[in-house]
């Protein structure tokens, strides 16, 4: 049909973000990246909130790309998207790091916002198109879509964990959720273990047979399997040759105070990142003497997050002592060992830290994939520097040539900064052409290809 499209990105945001007056500027980030030459080939569309909220606003073309704006309320934004979204299914698809808020008032939200994404992309595909759905914010959609349009051709991508049965199951809704997931002809995780929780629990709460990857239901079969997302190598790799990054890595360490060593996390302000573990451990290092204050500096940004989600706002002011409590007592006059930036950064400016940063600290206590290991790895051809990653990562089931570390054993995790700090360049070296090796091979393209290839392939 006229106006239609062949195939439509469904998510909670579309890729763009308010630029001034000027209008839209496309928001950073790999899924963007990946998908943008997939949607102007197939004369595809992007389905999500603008981000203003109580806006209602015609589609529009931005940057080669079709984009229709789906609205909220600020009351949806409030209960579907920091409620049920980021106070509910967030800590519990994350190991209940933090206490999941269970309120039948956030759940009527989320279903409701999910009725209107599901019915905006009944009406922007064509027929027998290809619909791909991202993330734990729209988890009902694909069931909702699949009754409306039974022609279309459904996908959906989790880029978080997917609990185990012994947690998932204290969600009340919890048979709704996984009926709605079903809805998708491919359900994708980023780890295999993810698939196989989702499949067993397919089995134990709604009765059904399954067979390896597929799952039957109602004579259709769904498949559940892994797709572990990635970032632009090629992007990253060449950004960083460039004599303007490099020149301002140099001048990084420079108003670092030149020190031996520049240790860096890069996180959205998240109680799942483990940023107090790390900076525990960095500073037991310092209380030692295992480590000078004057040789090393913990460069910490730590990206503002969901800041008006209450178990947010309590993170900050834990971080926040804590970094005040380590400068206090370790710092020196004039030099402070942490170094902690509560901001956002241009893309070039991440780039130039992360070719400045000896040991790259990345310890979550659980991620789905993280995506700023495998950055950090895309921006190191010198093959310098050290990768410390938490198992708790969906990365570090490639990244096996990192310094691996369960992030809530803090000697462990100092032994790992220590290995990264005093590790010889030859050994650093051969960690890293592996590690490259890997990243540039399963790049973010491959992961959107192999993700389509599955899905249009039955
Ligand atoms: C979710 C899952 C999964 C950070 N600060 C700035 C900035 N960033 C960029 C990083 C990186 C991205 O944000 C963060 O991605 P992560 O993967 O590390 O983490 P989440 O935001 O939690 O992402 C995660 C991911 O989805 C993809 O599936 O890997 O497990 O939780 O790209 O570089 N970018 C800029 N300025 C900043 O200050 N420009």
């Amino acid at each position: 049909m006229q106006g239609r499209s062949s195939f439509l990105i469904v998510a909670n945001r579309l890729p763009v973000d308010r630029d001034g007056h000027a209008g839209w500027r496309r928001s950073p980030g790999g899924l963007v990246t990946a998908i943008a030459p997939v949607m102007q080939r197939r004369d595809g569309a992007w389905l999500g909130w603008h981000g203003a909220p109580d806006e209602s606003l015609d589609p529009f073309d931005h940057d080669g790309m079709h984009l229709i704006p789906v609205p909220l309320s600020a009351a949806e934004v409030e209960l579907y998207y920091e409620g049920f979204s980021n106070a509910t299914l967030w800590p519990l698809y994350h190991d209940v790091v933090a206490t999941p808020v269970y309120s039948r008032v956030l759940w009527d939200a989320y279903r409701t916002v999910n009725e209107r994404f599901a019915r905006a992309a009944a009406d922007a595909a064509a027929d027998g198109a290809v619909v791909w759905i991202q993330d734990y914010q729209l988890q009902l959609v694909p069931a909702m879509l699949r009754k409306l349009r039974p022609d279309l051709r459904i996908g959906f991508f989790l880029h978080i964990p997917f609990p185990p049965s012994e947690l998932f199951t204290q969600l009340p809704w919890r048979r709704e959720i996984l009926e709605g997931l079903l809805g998708a002809d491919l359900v994708g995780f980023q780890r295999p273990g993810g698939a196989s929780n989702f499949i067993r629990l397919c089995r134990r709460q709604l009765g059904l047979q399954h067979q390896k990857h597929e799952i039957y239901r109602d004579g259709r079969v769904i498949r559940a399997e892994a797709f572990p997302i990635s970032v632009d190598f090629g992007e990253l790799d060449s950004l960083v040759r460039e004599p303007h990054i490099v020149a301002r890595a140099k001048e990084i360490r420079a108003e670092l105070g030149d020190p031996e060593h520049v240790l860096l996390g890069v996180d959205r302000l998240d109680y799942t990142k483990g940023i107090g573990q790390r900076l525990k451990a960095f500073g037991e290092l310092l209380a030692d003497g295992a480590v000078n204050a004057g040789d090393a500096v913990f460069v910490q940004i730590a990206t503002p997050s969901r800041e008006r989600v209450e178990e947010y706002r309590r993170l900050r002011n834990d971080i926040e002592l804590q970094v005040g409590r380590i400068n206090g007592e370790q710092g020196l006059i004039g030099h402070q060992p942490v170094q902690y930036l509560h901001q956002s950064y241009e893309r070039n400016e991440l780039a130039a830290l992360y070719l400045a940063a000896d040991v790259m600290v990345v310890t979550p206590v659980r991620d789905g994939m993280n995506l700023v290991a495998k950055e950090y790895i895309a921006c190191r051809h010198d093959l310098r520097g050290a990768l410390v990653l938490s198992e708790f990562a969906g990365a570090a089931d490639e990244l096996r040539q990192a310094f691996l570390v369960n992030p809530y054993d803090v000697d462990g995790l100092k032994r790992a900064m220590i290995a990264g700090m005093r590790s010889t360049p030859h050994e650093l070296a051969r960690r890293m052409r592996s590690l490259r090796r890997r990243v540039a091979t399963y790049n973010v393209d491959r992961w959107a290809g192999e993700f389509l290839q599955a899905l249009e392939t039955p």
